[in-house]
């Protein structure tokens, strides 16, 4: 994380926001748990005074001369210095936020980092890149000026919000954070060029060239009195005013998008897993039991603690993990027991890892049987038209006796409109029995078990499953069903 303060020579008190940072960082570090945290977990880079010279200038007499530029001289002018807020190399010059005149206080420099001073800090945010990858290793930055008590945030040059360099999530992300700190220090948060257009700024740069996620502090006061000179004595308050809101953002630097709840989405945890089932999908029968061997993989950072569990299994059902909590790396044994009179049925079950840093997920297939030689299945396709009912034959031919009282239909439609449908049940002897009738509106496909009591019903013999789709306009397919009696 980057602070750096005074481009603008005038605005000392940003020099006293700096030392106050670096004072609490070290002063407090062993003492103060969130700052030791952080430190322990960040490396922080401050700058406390980016135009010396110009700064020295200011107050050089005795008498403050409000002098903003740095002291470059500009051949062909008796102007002196540069807006190195003006200098930075993106987008320079672009928009109208920055002027060709010497004289200017807003003087842009002949090209982009003409100024000694822009180019050093430059040089440095650039050396911080990743020698191997390329990749920037600051996360975060705050470039302090004075004043008027604003959070401010990229794009300067533009009034736009979403432009080439700047995605709505990470704009989204930009005015979360924005808001949030400044909810703790009164600020009022803007896009940077709410205030007026600049470019050449060094937020602009660091967030797109560098990818750098950048606000611009305005501090105290609000009011041209005292304007950019408060005396000595309103140091203290004005500066740990902004404690809060820059550990806030400190504590955000390592994925700001988990201001906006996407952290999953565009940071992979420094330490991560990955999980699979082996074999992934397995079947039993009702009062049985079968294994799967559940394997974690470490894909990111250090092994982590990971506990198992299951979910989506059939009522009454357990699941066993031995061990039940592995690190990473390793694997346990789950074990279900199906309970006798479970549904039969297939059951999309999800073994959850939970990590000391990350949750992780994987599926497996568990098929319940029903009793043995009591089961079928017809996986043809039938066409489902409109006003037609249409059937598919499941023949039953080696289970004694009569069907039991916990009996189960697996069906499996794709329709786009579930409501217009009616799935019924035909047993041997023509004796029906509705399982569904024109519910669930414009919900598609369905995949559904349907428990029954066939208590009644001879085994043996052919059973149908009868579709009739009662309504014009849309039409599906039966995909397949199961029968378990
Ligand atoms: O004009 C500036 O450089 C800053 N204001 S100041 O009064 N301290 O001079 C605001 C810069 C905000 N950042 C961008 N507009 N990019
Ligand atoms: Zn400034």
């Amino acid at each position: 994380m980057l602070f750096t303060a005074n481009q603008h020579a005038r605005e000392h008190l940003t020099v006293e926001q700096a030392l106050y940072l670096a004072e609490q960082l070290t002063g407090q570090y062993g003492t103060d748990p969130r700052i030791t945290r952080l430190v322990d977990g960040r490396v922080f880079w401050i700058v406390p005074m980016v135009n010396p010279d110009g700064a020295e200038y200011d107050i050089a007499t005795g008498v403050y001369r409000d002098w903003r530029k740095n002291r470059q001289p500009n051949t062909g002018s008796s102007a002196i210095g540069t807006d190195l807020n003006r200098n930075w190399g993106y987008k320079w010059g672009c928009c109208g936020g920055s002027s060709t005149s010497p004289s200017s206080p807003t003087y842009r420099g002949k090209s982009a980092f003409s100024a000694p001073e822009t180019a050093a800090v430059r040089d440095f945010v650039v050396s911080r890149r990743d020698p191997g990858t390329g990749k920037q290793r600051i996360k975060a930055a705050i470039d302090f000026h004075s004043y008027g008590e604003l959070v401010l945030w990229p794009f300067g040059y533009t009034k736009s919000t979403v432009v080439s360099g700047m995605s709505a999530d990470e704009y989204a992300t930009y005015q979360a954070i924005g808001q949030q700190m400044a909810a703790t220090n009164g600020y009022t948060p803007e896009q940077a060029s709410d205030l007026y257009i600049t470019d050449g700024s060094v937020d602009d740069w660091l967030w797109g060239q560098e990818r750098i996620f950048t606000y611009t502090f305005e501090l105290y006061p609000v009011d041209p009195d005292p304007g950019f000179y408060p005396p000595a004595s309103d140091i203290a308050a004005a500066t740990a005013r902004n404690r809060e809101a820059v550990l806030m953002f400190g504590e955000y630097a390592d994925c700001p998008y988990r201001a906006i709840g996407k952290a999953a989405t565009y940071c992979a945890a420094a330490d991560d897993f990955a999980m699979s089932t082996s074999p992934a999908s397995g079947t039993v029968s009702s009062g049985g039991s079968v294994t799967t061997t559940v394997t974690t993989t470490t894909t990111a950072g250090n092994p982590q603690q990971v506990t198992l569990s299951a979910s989506g299994l059939p009522a009454g059902t357990s699941a066993v993990f031995l061990p039940p909590t592995v690190t990473s790396g390793g694997s346990a044994t789950m074990t279900v027991t199906v309970p006798t009179g479970a549904l039969p049925a297939s059951y999309a079950v999800t073994v959850t890892g939970t990590g000391t840093g990350v949750t992780r997920s994987t599926s497996y297939g568990l098929g319940v049987d029903g009793r043995a030689g009591c089961t079928g299945s017809n996986d043809t396709d039938v066409a489902i038209p409109d006003l037609t009912p249409v059937q598919s034959p499941i023949t039953i031919g080696t289970c004694p006796g009569n069907a039991g009282a916990a009996s189960s239909v697996e069906v499996h439609v794709t329709h786009p409109y579930v409501g217009d449908l009616t799935l019924t049940l035909i047993a041997p002897d023509g004796s029906e029995y509705v399982l569904r009738d024109r519910v669930g509106g414009s919900a598609d496909n369905i995949d559904q078990t349907f428990p029954v009591d066939l208590s009644g019903e001879v085994a043996n013999g052919t059973w149908q499953l009868k579709v009739y789709d009662a309504a014009v306009g849309d039409t599906g397919t039966l995909t397949g069903w199961r029968l378990s009696l």
